[in-house]
C-alpha cells in the first residue's frame, strides 16, 4: 500500500509517517514537501526505526508520485498564525491544495484522498465537485473533535478517558455537533449532569482557540498524526466499526453535496458507508448550520480560484 504525504516535512505529515512506520502494515511511505532538506532529515531519521514496524520503506518523493498512490494525504498549509477559526486559512490554503491536486486528481486517479489541510470540510467538498473525485474516495480528517470530546467528558465526570466513547459530527469547526445522547462510559450509556455537560462543552468549544492563543507555531501533530494513521489502518484492514470522518453526503442527515463529519465505514476503496444516527432537533440544526457554513466556503473558494461560484445541494428540505 503506497501512501504519499504532501507536507511530509511538516509536523502532522512527519508525525503521520512515524505512526505509519510503527504500524503492522507493509507500507510504502513517500514524503513530499517544498522543503527537501526537511524531508531528507525526517527520512534519514525514520529509516532507522523501520525495524520496529512492517513498513517496507520510507522515502522522499515528488508530487508526481501521487498519481498511482493508494492513499494521498494532504497536510500542507501556510504557516500557522494567530486566528480564531480554521476557516481563516481558506483562501491562503486554496492555492496550495489546488496546486497539489490539479496534476493528478481526476477520473483516472484510483486512490483515496485523505484531506487534513484546513478548513477540511470545504476542501473535501471542493475536491469532489471541482475535480470529480468520487464521494467515496475523498475523506476529511475530523477525529480530533471526538478525541477532545472524550477527554472533556472524562475530565468532567472524573473517569479515565479510556473508558469514554463519545462522538462529535458535523463541521470541523465552529458548528461541530457533540452527541451527548451517545456517550458511553465503560460500555454503558451515560447521562451527564448539567454541570458536567457545561464543563465538557466548554472544553470542546474552547480547545482550538486556547491552543492557537499559545502562538506555539505548531498544530496538533501528535493527535492528528496518530489519528490519520488509524484511519489508514482502518481503510487497509476494512472495519465494521464506524470512524469519524468528513464525507461528502448524499442526503444523509438531511445534507447533500457537502462534506461534513459523520460516522463512516472505511475500507480499501475509501468510504464503504455512512452510519446515520438519530439526532435531536438541536443537533440537527447545528449539523445543517455547519452544512450552510461549508457551502458558503466552497462558493468562496470557487469564486477565488475559478472566477465562478458553485452551488451544491447542501440541504434537501424534508429529507
Ligand atoms: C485540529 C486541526 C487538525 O483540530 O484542525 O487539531
Amino acid at each position: 500500500m503506497k501512501i504519499v504525504i504532501f507536507g511530509g516535512g511538516g509536523g502532522i505529515g512527519s508525525s503521520l509517517a512515524f505512526n505509519l512506520v510503527r504500524s503492522e502494515l507493509p507500507l510504502e511511505i513517500v514524503l513530499v514537501d517544498s522543503r527537501p532538506h526537511m524531508v531528507t532529515s525526517h527520512v534519514m531519521d525514520l529509516e532507522d526505526v523501520l525495524c520496529y514496524g512492517r513498513a517496507s520503506e520510507v522515502r522522499a518523493g515528488t508530487a508526481e508520485e501521487a498519481a498511482d498512490a493508494d492513499v494521498v494525504v494532504l497536510t500542507a498549509s501556510v504557516p500557522l498564525r494567530l486566528n480564531d477559526s480554521r476557516s481563516s486559512f481558506l483562501l491562503d490554503n486554496a492555492e496550495i491544495v489546488d496546486t497539489i491536486v490539479a496534476p493528478w486528481a481526476g477520473p483516472e486517479f484510483r486512490g483515496v484522498v485523505l484531506m487534513m489541510t484546513n478548513p477540511v470540510d470545504a476542501f473535501v467538498t471542493r475536491l469532489h465537485h471541482h475535480y470529480g473525485l468520487p464521494d467515496t474516495r475523498v475523506i476529511g480528517y475530523t477525529l480530533n473533535d471526538s478525541l477532545r470530546f472524550r477527554f472533556g467528558v472524562a475530565a468532567a465526570v472524573g473517569v479515565s478517558v479510556r473508558s469514554v466513547d463519545a462522538w462529535v459530527i458535523g463541521e470541523h469547526g465552529e458548528h461541530q455537533v457533540p452527541l451527548y445522547g451517545r456517550i458511553k462510559i465503560s460500555g454503558n450509556p451515560a447521562t451527564l449532569t448539567e454541570v458536567q455537560r457545561a464543563s465538557a462543552q466548554q472544553y470542546v468549544d474552547t480547545w482550538y482557540r486556547r491552543h492557537v492563543a499559545l502562538d506555539s507555531g505548531r498544530t496538533s501533530t501528535w493527535s492528528s498524526g496518530l489519528g490519520a494513521a488509524l484511519m489508514i489502518e482502518a481503510m487497509a484492514k476494512g472495519s465494521d466499526e464506524p470512524f469519524p470522518a468528513n464525507v461528502v453526503l448524499g442526503g444523509q442527515y438531511g445534507v447533500r453535496g457537502v462534506g461534513l463529519g459523520v460516522p463512516a465505514l472505511l475500507g480499501a476503496t475509501g468510504v464503504q458507508g455512512v452510519v446515520e444516527w438519530p439526532l435531536t432537533d438541536d443537533e440537527q440544526q447545528r449539523f445543517l448550520a455547519g452544512a450552510t457554513s461549508v457551502e458558503a466556503a466552497v462558493a468562496e473558494l470557487s469564486t477565488h480560484l475559478d472566477g465562478s461560484s458553485v452551488t451544491t445541494l447542501a440541504q434537501q428540505p424534508g429529507v
